[in-house]
């Protein structure tokens, strides 16, 4: 098809005031219906007028995204003539109880707008403009990668290559093949790159939930939560952030009389349609409500002893590690033996704000179910004291005894140890041994002298050189994603500082004002890739090539592979393989790898069937360790739970308590800056984008608009009604943008979507209502993390 016609019937897709109209109807409809039945959602599905072209059969494609957007669902492209017309999902006949497969939420329906979008990046592109004033004109690939050749060339002579760096790009980590990754490989062929460490999305907890358990894999199963009487779940939304499959369990056992109890400032979705009690607290303030629920359990003699005795170290006195003096162990912190203070409910309301009979209860409800499960999400550990409070959620646990059973849960971080995934490409090793935290990216641009070990810098003592390159394919984080916009877009607007900067999109996201070469990669949809699950699934879809790119868009792998070549390395680096032929050699030598599972399929089977569930046995975390300690130690220096660690208290850092307990946190609402700064600002993550992936989605933004919740007492305090334009500041920046005047949050605090495209104004004013320009870079003491969460802020009506 010429390149005319194909714009033509692409503006023709772009153009359907009908079918946008019905989705957004239906979408709305998705949303305010927890419940919703299954076949009230196919019904919607026929309801949805099919494309404005020839009316001939199409051809249905079952495949999946490779977003990092919580689920990875089974959804259906229904192709006529090399185009997307219709995207619908899973029927329910192709439900497999034993490895569920979510259908499409609202974000999947909208993957055909996505895609075909007037917006979209269509050639290359070179910066003529100031760095970050997003004035670009169109270049062929040619010059494009010619000018990547020579500008990668030209900085590793210079200054070697722990000048390169890529920073976080997650659009294409649910696939198993993606840009960020063969970049990755091709620095690697040439002498390697500065990698970092740490995910924003979990790091936090992930690093300290070992010192409790030894591991920091603590979920079971779902299928093993079928009959728990009772689950917490702790700053966790899956009804919105997905998980896996975590609602098709959770709304399983709420129909089978599972209690449901959400803490969470926010009385989110989740609460919304599970929960039977909701109990707000203050934002940070999670250990204070633990160790009063602790306190409860403890002085009311609810605490699991024989448990506690056996596999548990630090609960008290007789049960500590050696060579640590008296008055260190969880009864003495909750008594108050050091420092006077009990830590009763009623200290905890002041700090909390939950009301002392609630805590109580809670925590009586708590102890007193066997089992029950504390399921905490990340919102609570992507904050400054996020890793005390991922692991005090395990102190919960163990001395409740909730460890290793059945129906129980471990807390703390929870990925599931039993869980299987497809691997991607070797990529060979990196020369480069340094590594820094992400949080340190800013600083390696500033002067990379002055990040030092304290700070985070692994593998050498000290870097010898700046980052002077920046490669952010399928990423917003140069900017939007990244905390302290501000900061940030000053770093990289002086372009004597990072030298280059290319960014691979399907948009002109914020992030990619900032490249000096923008390059249109192709969507999920148009191009090869394996799907692999998010968080509780168990399994992977093929993620097909659907229909061809449009214009002059490209594979991040396919220009590449030109880069490759100009450097030399073309061979090396494609090993011969296209894309297609990638992705059925990595199906097929991982089928060499699961040799003990005959059904896994070789690419040729996995055309036909699309999909390979992983159906295991149901896994109970630490079963093994609790069943036959003796053999089974907890891999832990005593091999035993934790819950009090000698390596922890030998750091001898208050912020990194040997026995995780409250500590008031820095920009918490006992920090001084409240009087300048009173309200606690709170991001999260919202149904109608994956993190700002499809923020440009028409049809989405009419889903959710970017508004400012705000409890009404703060809201009348401040002559603010429902709808106003309010300004969101702080000494970092301003946003503006309307507010929404709810009880659905604690006073004390507002609340954005993450995610929202920054719109700064010529006086730097943000109007997209992204949190990012208020956030900080401050670190976290032990997994030098990220902190996005912690925030103060002033709001007044615009
Ligand atoms: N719809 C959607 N789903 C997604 C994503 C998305 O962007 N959109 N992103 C995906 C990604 S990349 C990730 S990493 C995961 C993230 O998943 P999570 O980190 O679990 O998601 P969040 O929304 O950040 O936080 C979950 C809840 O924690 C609450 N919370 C925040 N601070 C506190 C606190 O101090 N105490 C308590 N008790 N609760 C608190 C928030 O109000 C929120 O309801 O989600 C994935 N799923
Ligand atoms: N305030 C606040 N900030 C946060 C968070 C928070 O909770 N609060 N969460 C943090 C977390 S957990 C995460 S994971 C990060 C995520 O931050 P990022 O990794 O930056 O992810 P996205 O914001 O989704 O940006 C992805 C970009 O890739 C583009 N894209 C989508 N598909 C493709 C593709 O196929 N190819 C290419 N080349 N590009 C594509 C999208 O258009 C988008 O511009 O944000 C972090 N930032
Ligand atoms: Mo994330």
């Amino acid at each position: 098809m010429s390149i005319k016609k194909q714009e033509k019937r692409l503006a023709n897709q772009e153009g359907m005031p009908l079918t946008r109209r019905h989705f957004v109807q239906a979408s709305a409809a998705l949303v305010s219906m927890p419940f919703f039945a299954q076949n009230a959602q196919a019904n919607l599905d026929k309801s949805l007028p099919i494309a404005n072209i020839d009316e001939k059969p199409a051809t249905v494609v079952a495949t999946c995204s490779t977003f990092d957007c919580g689920g990875k669902c089974d959804i259906r492209a229904h192709v006529k003539e090399g185009i997307v017309t219709r995207i619908t999902t899973r029927p329910d006949a192709d439900l497999d109880e034993q490895m569920p497969i979510m259908r499409a939420c609202v974000r999947g329906r909208g993957y055909r707008k996505f895609t075909y979008h007037a917006d979209r990046l269509k050639y290359p592109m070179k910066r003529v403009g100031k760095r970050g004033e997003g004035k670009f004109e169109r270049i062929s690939w040619d010059e494009a990668t010619s000018l990547i050749a020579e500008n990668v060339t030209r900085l590793t002579q210079q200054h070697g290559a722990a000048s390169r760096f890529l920073t976080v790009n997650t659009a294409v980590t649910g696939g198993i093949f993606s840009g960020d990754t063969m970049m990755k490989k091709l620095f690697n062929l040439t002498g390697g790159y500065l990698p970092y460490y740490h995910s924003v999305s979990l790091g936090n907890t992930a690093k300290v939930t070992p010192y409790t358990y030894g591991v920091s894999k603590t979920g079971s199963s779902l299928d093993t939560l079928a009959d728990t009487p009772l689950v917490i779940l702790w700053g966790h939304n899956p009804n919105e952030t997905i998980f896996g499959h975590t609602n098709h369990y959770f709304q399983k056992m709420k129909n089978n009389g599972t209690k449901f109890i959400v803490v969470d400032p926010r009385y989110s979705d989740t609460a919304q349609s599970l929960a039977d009690q909701w109990i707000p607290l203050l934002p940070t303030t999670d250990n204070a409500l633990m160790d009063a629920m602790m306190y409860v359990i403890v002085t009311e003699n609810l605490h699991d002893k024989a448990f506690i005795d056996k596999y548990v170290l630090g609960f008290d006195e007789d049960h500590m590690p050696e060579g640590v003096p008296a008055n260190e162990s969880l009864m003495a912190y909750l008594l108050g033996k050091k420092d006077g203070i009990a830590k009763t409910p009623e200290w905890a309301t002041k700090i909390t704000r939950v009301p002392a009979n609630t805590i109580r209860q809670l925590a009586r409800e708590y102890a007193m179910t066997k089992p029950a499960a504390l399921i905490q999400g990340w919102g609570p550990q992507r904050h400054i004291c996020g890793e005390r409070t991922a692991r005090g959620s395990t102190l919960l646990a163990a001395i409740t005894g909730n460890v290793g059973k059945k129906g129980a849960w471990a807390a703390g971080y929870g990925g599931i140890g039993n869980r299987q995934s497809i691997r991607g490409p070797n990529i060979g090793k990196n020369p480069v041994t340094a590594q820094i935290s992400i949080m340190n990216w800013m600083q390696a641009v500033e002067d990379a002298s002055k990040v030092t070990p304290e700070d985070g810098l692994i593998g050498v003592d000290k870097l010898d050189s700046n980052i002077k390159m920046i490669f952010s394919l399928a990423g917003n984080y140069l900017v939007n994603q990244n905390p302290d916009v501000n900061a940030a877009a000053k770093l990289l607007e002086d372009e004597s500082k990072v030298e280059f900067i290319v960014v691979s999109d399907l948009y002109m996201s914020p992030s990619a004002k900032y490249a000096d070469l923008v390059l249109p990669e192709t969507s999920f949809l148009e191009r090869w890739n394996i799907g692999n699950t998010w968080g509780t699934g168990n399994y992977f879809l093929l993620s097909e090539k659907v229909v061809e790119p449009a214009f002059e868009r490209r594979s991040d792998y396919e220009w590449i592979s030109d880069v490759a070549e100009k450097m030399g390395v073309k061979e090396a680096f494609t090993e011969g393989r296209t894309e297609k032929e990638w992705i059925a050699y990595l199906v097929n030598t991982n089928k060499e790898r699961f040799k003990d599972r005959p059904d896994f399929p070789t690419f040729d089977e996995l055309l036909k069937t699309r999909r390979y569930l992983f159906k295991d046995a149901p896994f109970v975390a630490f079963e093994e360790n609790i069943r036959d300690p003796e053999n089974h130690p907890f891999p832990t220096p005593s091999g035993k739970i934790e819950i009090f660690s000698k390596r922890l208290y030998d750091m001898n850092n208050v912020d990194i308590p040997a026995l995780s307990h409250y500590v008031p946190a820095i920009e918490g609402p006992e920090d001084k800056l409240t009087e300048k700064y009173p309200l606690q600002m709170l991001t999260w993550k919202g149904k109608n984008r994956a993190n700002s992936t499809q923020y440009a989605n028409p049809w989405l933004q009419e889903v959710q608009r970017q508004e400012m919740w705000i409890n009404p007492i703060d809201a009348q305090n401040r002559g603010i009604k429902n709808g106003d334009m309010v300004r969101i500041y702080n000494d970092r920046g301003i946003t503006q943008i309307p507010a929404l005047v709810t009880e659905r949050i604690i006073p004390g605090v507002v609340g954005l979507q993450a995610g929202a495209w920054w719109s700064p104004d010529k006086d730097g004013v943000d109007h997209g209502g992204c949190p990012n320009v208020l956030t900080s870079t401050r670190m976290t003491p032990l997994a030098h993390g990220n902190s996005h969460l912690t925030v103060l802020v002033e709001v007044t009506k615009a």
